[in-house]
């Protein structure tokens, strides 16, 4: 069913020319192979030993993984990228990646780390920063950062988070970078529900919010969250709707706000959430006509990319072309972009679509 086959080649090339938004991309779970590779080949030159092979690091095609290894998998990486060389190094490579794959906005989102010795979290957040200043200057493509909360992490950590965001909006030149604040982290980890005060904190700063919800069954965290109204937009979203083990009361409250969902296929269906891509919740929110956007969550990890993901979606879901052109469109309004800046976008998206017919 993967896009990939030979036989869906030319599907897959039509998918990579679109021009494409990326919503719900982790950094250090976006990683290439290469990049891991090179990431392993500095850790060996400092003498490091016991490193995996840089396939144990991914999920390749047919395989599966619990979300308790994914995790496990973040931790190794983690390891990889703990200098401020290395968060340059991959910051650079998956934008240009992105780049490759006709991504013309990405919003990638990060958790601010601070390494004794090596890094405050400032100065991993200002080595992203940067990195995504230089590269949109070479590059075709224009790129925003979200700080993530991790929810394993506890309160005080999320509290320094959105301070931390806070004190980047008076920064000259770094102030229209960072666009929101994202909550993400192990689900089975911490309770959503301690985090609604600081969240609601961050919505008064003025942040948009991209919450990851229900992504394993949690319905009463899920309503909680949604009844405190400060969701921008649902990172995956697997339990609200009704048919896919959530309530009726979740799927009234996100169709009643509207807020769009990131979906992110092959991540749900090899971390096990999903047990198949047809059974994915995708197919059912296109039916109540909801605003989706399709992403990859963590492109190295899970071995895919945006075109591919467009692709699989298309193949199951029968999406036509001009069914994946709106989607391509429709993402715009979803960005946490001004207005000014989500028009000028769609305009030169829709230029773009158009030089391709
Ligand atoms: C929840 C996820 C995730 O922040 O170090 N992350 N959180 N669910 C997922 N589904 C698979 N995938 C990634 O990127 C890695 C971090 O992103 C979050 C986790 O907190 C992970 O440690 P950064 O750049």
């Amino acid at each position: 069913m993967y896009c990939s086959q030979s036989s869906n080649m030319d599907f897959l090339s039509y998918c990579k020319s679109l021009p494409k938004i990326e919503l719900h991309a982790h950094l250090t779970g976006s990683l290439s192979d290469e990049t891991v590779l090179r990431l392993l080949e500095a850790k060996r030159k400092e003498g490091a030993v016991n490193l995996p092979e840089s396939a144990e690091l991914t999920i390749q095609r047919g395989h599966n993984r619990t979300l308790e290894e994914c995790f496990k998998l973040f931790g190794i990486l983690h390891c990889l990228t703990d200098n401020l060389e290395a968060v340059k190094k991959i910051t650079r490579d998956v934008i240009r990646e992105f780049v490759s794959d006709n991504v013309r906005y990405l919003e990638l989102r990060t958790t601010p780390k601070f390494i004794p010795d090596k890094m405050t979290k400032k100065d991993y957040i200002d080595t992203v920063l940067d990195t995504m200043i230089e590269e949109m200057k070479t590059n075709n493509i224009i790129v925003r950062l979200l700080l993530s909360i991790d929810r394993s992490r506890g309160v005080d950590d999320a509290r320094n988070t959105v301070q931390l965001a806070k004190d980047y909006t008076t920064h000259e030149i770094y102030k229209t970078l960072i666009c929101g604040i994202d909550v993400s982290g192990n689900p089975q980890s911490g309770k959503l529900t301690d985090y609604i005060c600081v969240l609601e904190e961050a919505k008064k700063c003025g942040f948009r919010l991209a919450v990851h919800l229900a992504e394993i069954p949690s319905e009463e965290e899920t309503l909680a969250v949604l009844k405190a109204n400060i969701v921008d937009r649902i990172g995956h979203g697997t339990f609200i709707h009704l048919a896919s083990g959530g309530s009726q009361e979740l799927l009234d409250l996100v169709k009643h706000y509207q807020i769009p969902l990131e979906v992110c296929v092959s991540s749900n269906v090899k971390s096990g959430t999903v047990k198949n891509v047809q059974d994915h919740h995708l197919g059912l929110w296109r039916k109540e006509d909801h605003p989706l956007v399709i992403c990859t969550d963590d492109k190295g990890i899970f071995s895919t990319s945006l075109s591919e993901e467009y692709c699989i979606c298309a193949e199951t879901f029968d999406l036509s072309k001009s069914d994946l052109i709106k989607m391509c469109i429709s993402a715009v309004e979803s960005t946490f972009l001004s207005h000014h800046e989500k028009h000028q976008l769609r305009l030169s998206i829709q230029d773009e679509l158009n030089s391709l017919k």
